[in-house]
């Protein structure tokens, strides 16, 4: 599975992207195809395929991630009210981006089941 996708393009700059949080390990940006009022993408920098990738080297950049989605809901202002985070992983969890994400999506009331 190729490590360079759309995801490193905008990492590195090459192509637009609404970032609205960045540190030394991670990026946030809005989703170009939005599902709820936010919806944004939380990824770390270094790329890591899918879930199934994940080991006891790199966990930690994954629990980075959900460090982030906590700051971004209260900077949001939308912790109480609620939010939720989904990763998905490979065609049958409807990955189409293979460079982890979580996505975050808030700003409505989620449905459940999500299919
Ligand atoms: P997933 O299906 O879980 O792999 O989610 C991939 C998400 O990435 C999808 O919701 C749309 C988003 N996306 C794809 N290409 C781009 C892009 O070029 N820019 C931005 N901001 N989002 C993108």
């Amino acid at each position: 599975m190729s490590q360079n996708t759309i995801f490193t393009k905008i990492i590195n700059r090459e192509i637009p992207a609404d970032i609205i949080y960045e540190d030394d390990d991670t990026l946030a940006f809005k989703d170009i195809n939005p599902q709820a009022p936010f919806h944004v993408l939380i990824i770390p920098k270094k790329a890591i395929a899918t879930i199934n990738d994940i080991n006891d080297e790199n966990s930690y950049l994954i629990g980075n991630l959900y460090t982030v989605a906590a700051k971004l809901a209260k900077q949001h202002n939308f912790a109480d009210n609620g939010y939720r985070v989904v990763m998905n992983c490979n065609e049958h969890g409807g990955q189409t981006v293979y460079h982890i994400h979580l996505h975050m999506l808030a700003g409505k009331e989620m449905g459940w089941p999500p299919y």
